[in-house]
Formats: C-alpha cells, structure tokens, sequence
C-alpha cells in the first residue's frame, strides 16, 4: 500500500493519532503536499457516503474529520508559504446552524497563502456576526461564506442579503461549499463563488484587483 493510501485509510478510519505521523512519512517519501491534500479530501468523500449508507454514524464522521485535520496541520506550512502582497482583511466564517468546518478551513489557508489577513469568525456564524466583524476590522476588502448544508443555504443567503444592505461598499462577498452553485451564488446576489479552495484564492485576488 501506498503511503497516501495509508493516510485515507487512517483519515477514514479516524485513527487522528496516527494520521500526522503517516503524512510526514508520506512527505518524507517525496509526495506532494497536494497530493497527500487531495487524497484526504476524496477520503472524507467516502465517509460522507458511508454515512449516507448507514455504514458509518456521527461518531465516526467526527473523528474522521478530526483526522484529516490533523493531517492538514502538518501540511500548512508547505501549502501556505509567505506571500510578499497584501490585498487587505477576509472575513470568513461557516454560515448559521452549520458545524463543517475543514473546507473553511483550507479556504482560510489559501486566502492567506496569497496575500490576505485572514480573520477567521469560526463556525454557525450568524448574519449579523458577519456584517459586525466586516465594520469592526481594519481593511476588510472581502467576506467568505462557507456552507455544507443544503438546510444552511437560507442562512447563507441571509447573509449576503444583509452584507449587501449594510452599506458596506467596496467589500465583496464570496461564497462556497459543496451544496452552493455559481447559479446559486448569482441567485443570492454574491459577488463570486468558487468549487474548491485554491479556486477560492484565485476568486478572490480577482473580486479585490
Ligand atoms: Co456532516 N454532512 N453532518 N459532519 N459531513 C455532510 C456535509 C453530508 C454531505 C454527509 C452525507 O450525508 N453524505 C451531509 C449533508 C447533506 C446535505 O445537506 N445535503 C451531512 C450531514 C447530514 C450532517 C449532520 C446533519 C448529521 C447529523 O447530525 N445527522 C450534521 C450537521 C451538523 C451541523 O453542521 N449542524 C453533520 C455533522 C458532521 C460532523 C460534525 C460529524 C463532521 C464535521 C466536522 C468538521 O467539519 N469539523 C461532518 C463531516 C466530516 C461531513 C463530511 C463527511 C465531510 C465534510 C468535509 O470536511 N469534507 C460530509 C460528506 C462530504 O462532504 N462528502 C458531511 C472535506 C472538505 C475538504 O470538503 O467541506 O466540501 P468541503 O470543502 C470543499 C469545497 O466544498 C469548497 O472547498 C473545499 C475544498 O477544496 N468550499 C469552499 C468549502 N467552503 C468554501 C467556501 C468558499 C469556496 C469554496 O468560498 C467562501
């Protein structure tokens, strides 16, 4: 087997312990940070369908993200790296009622890897906290709305609904999650929307330039 194809066995069998180890050795072994990335997201892929399936419960749902986040943690230095720019404050946080966190989280890496000061409002983030922490901090040129739930989208939408009728002018909004479109993003009125979280960082450069 594969180092890599350790580490998605591990990640999916939530083994968190062993998961940081198994990534180094897969890093020491000459694999590509992405590459191992890439392989803990498809695993988390397979959870999610064994929970659809009944095979796997909450529990084991949980740990298996704790793992891959673990796994993340040894990966961030390599996939963040200094940007030299600046392109101001992103908000970011999961939108109200929703816990998922790991795709906020890498989108969180990659706004910072190119050039962002990331202020990261967490998870279940209401409207109004958004639209606080965007008057609150200095320089905020963009707000980052993640979702996971389709139960979530109205609460997304809440979001950029109030975003965009708080009067505060010049800061774009960017949306994503795997339940969330660029059809739906225009529906909502989000100024952009991207599938994944290096789509996300080349969005934002775009919405802020
Ligand atoms: Co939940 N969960 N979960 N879960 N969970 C899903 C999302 C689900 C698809 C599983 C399934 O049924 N197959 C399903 C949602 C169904 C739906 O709404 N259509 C689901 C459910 C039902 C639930 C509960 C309701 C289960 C229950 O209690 N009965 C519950 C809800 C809790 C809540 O939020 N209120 C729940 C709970 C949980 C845990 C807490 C146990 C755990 C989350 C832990 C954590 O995040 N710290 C969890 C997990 C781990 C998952 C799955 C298995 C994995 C999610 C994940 O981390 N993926 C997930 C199944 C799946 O995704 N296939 C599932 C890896 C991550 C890298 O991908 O987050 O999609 P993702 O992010 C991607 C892109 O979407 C994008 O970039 C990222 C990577 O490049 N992206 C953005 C994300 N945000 C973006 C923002 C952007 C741009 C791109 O711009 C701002």
């Amino acid at each position: 087997m594969s180092k890599i194809a350790e580490v998605k066995a591990m990640v999916e069998a939530g083994k968190a312990k062993l998961v940081p180890g198994l990534v180094q050795e897969a890093l020491d072994e000459g694999n590509a940070a992405g590459d191992i990335l890439e392989g803990m997201i498809e695993s988390m892929g397979v959870v999610g369908d064994k929970f659809s399936s009944g095979e796997l419960f909450v529990p084991e749902m949980l740990m298996a993200a704790k793992s891959m986040s673990k796994g993340v943690d040894v990966l961030r230095p390599l996939l963040t790296g200094e940007s030299a720019r600046s392109l101001g404050t992103c908000v970011i946080g999961t939108v109200a009622g929703d816990l998922h966190d790991i795709g906020k989280n890498l989108v969180a890496m990659m706004l910072e890897s190119v050039g962002f000061t990331v202020v990261d409002l967490g998870v279940d983030v209401s409207a109004e906290k958004f639209v606080n922490a965007a008057k609150e901090n200095d320089n905020v040129k963009l707000v980052a709305c993640s979702g996971l739930l389709t139960t979530t989208m109205p609460a997304m939408k809440e979001t950029v609904n109030l975003l965009k009728s708080s009067g505060l002018s010049g800061i774009k909004v960017i949306v994503g999650g795997a339940p969330v479109s660029q059809e739906m993003a225009e529906t909502i009125g989000a100024d952009g929307f991207a599938a994944d979280a290096g789509g996300a960082a080349v969005k934002a450069k775009e919405l802020v330039s």
